[in-house]
């Protein structure tokens, strides 16, 4: 199967997960419903659940054990779009080629679908392990998941953390050593923490749980590199968000610090060297090594 027809495999599911783990739009309140499936049903790579499943495939993870954590990534990466699109932060009408949640439901709603999808993520990741069906290797893997999601998405290094610094930081100059800090936080946090959950729930050792979680880390600045340059390279109907929007904030970005060529040309050694630390895997890794490359070439 190409990595093409792959990921929308994996995203397909998904999606069926997610549509069945939400509350239903006909449920009060109706419109916080409405909210929540617009911004998390609407769109996107589901690059985050593909790296999930993609990694817990290698250890032969059970589906019912994979897709609530696939799940809770997505609601996790959507909070945080909805929340870093609101007029207090990077104030954005466009997300996955729709009006953002803000602009439809209003800034209130938009913050409390933000803050529901964010406490569904953990309840669909608590829910596995109570009731009569819970094992005990389950519950003990679904607490280390919980305790890493939480890290990367809430923790002041992770997703919260960045943002601040993100947030401060405009208008300044920023070596590279800071920006890879500002963006290990808050983009790489979770992308690593898709690969490892992913482990996690397949029952990978510590040792593999280690080698994949620095596969995470370059794969994650690898992504945002890309990113800052699909950011000054591409047109709002290729990207389906605003482009320009580092330089209009006088945000430091990867081609502001290094040009765009040089800016590529670290991007794909991040992603050699992904590839290279995932290779004890050998052919058990042939999707990760692919994913790796999509996310530098990607169109959006
Ligand atoms: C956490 C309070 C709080 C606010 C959210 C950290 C943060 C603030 C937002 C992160 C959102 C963001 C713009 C991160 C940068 C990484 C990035 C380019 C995300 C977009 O990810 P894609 O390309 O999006 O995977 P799709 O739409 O494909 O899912």
């Amino acid at each position: 199967m190409s990595l093409d027809a792959y990921m929308s495999e994996r995203a397909a599911r998904t999606e069926s997960w997610l549509d069945r783990l939400l509350p239903p739009s006909g449920e009060s309140p109706e419109v916080l419903h409405q909210a929540m499936r617009y911004s998390l049903l609407g769109g996107g790579k589901r690059l985050r659940p593909v790296l999930c499943i993609a990694t817990s495939e290698m250890f032969a993870a059970a589906e019912g054990d994979v897709m609530p954590v696939a799940c809770a990534l997505e609601m996790v990466h959507t909070y945080s779009l909805i929340h870093d699109d609101l007029p207090a932060m990077d104030n954005d009408d466009l997300r996955r080629g729709r009006p953002t949640c803000h602009k439809v439901y209003g800034e209130a709603m938009a913050i409390l679908a933000g803050d529901a999808l964010l406490t569904r993520a953990f309840g669909v990741l608590a829910e596995a392990t109570s009731g009569p069906d819970a094992r005990s290797n389950l519950s003990a893997r679904r607490l280390r998941i919980i305790e890493r999601l939480a890290m990367a998405a809430g923790g002041s290094r992770g997703m919260v953390g960045g943002q601040v610094i993100d947030l401060e930081s405009e208008g300044k100059a920023l070596d590279v050593e800071h920006l890879d800090a500002l963006h290990a936080a808050k983009t790489g946090a979770l992308l690593t923490a898709a690969v490892v959950t992913g482990a996690i729930a397949g029952g990978a050792s510590d040792d593999d749980i280690a080698t994949l979680e620095r596969y995470g880390r370059n794969v994650g600045l690898a992504f945002q590199i890309a990113d800052d340059v699909l950011d000054v390279t591409s047109t709002p109907e290729q990207l389906g968000k605003t482009p320009g929007k580092d330089a209009a904030a006088a945000k430091a970005t990867y081609p502001g610090l290094f040009g765009i060529e040089a800016s590529k040309t670290r991007a794909r050694h991040l992603v050699d060297d992904a590839i290279a630390v995932v290779e004890p895997f050998g052919a058990g890794a042939e999707r990760l090594r692919e994913i790796a490359c999509f996310v530098i070439d990607r169109r959006k």
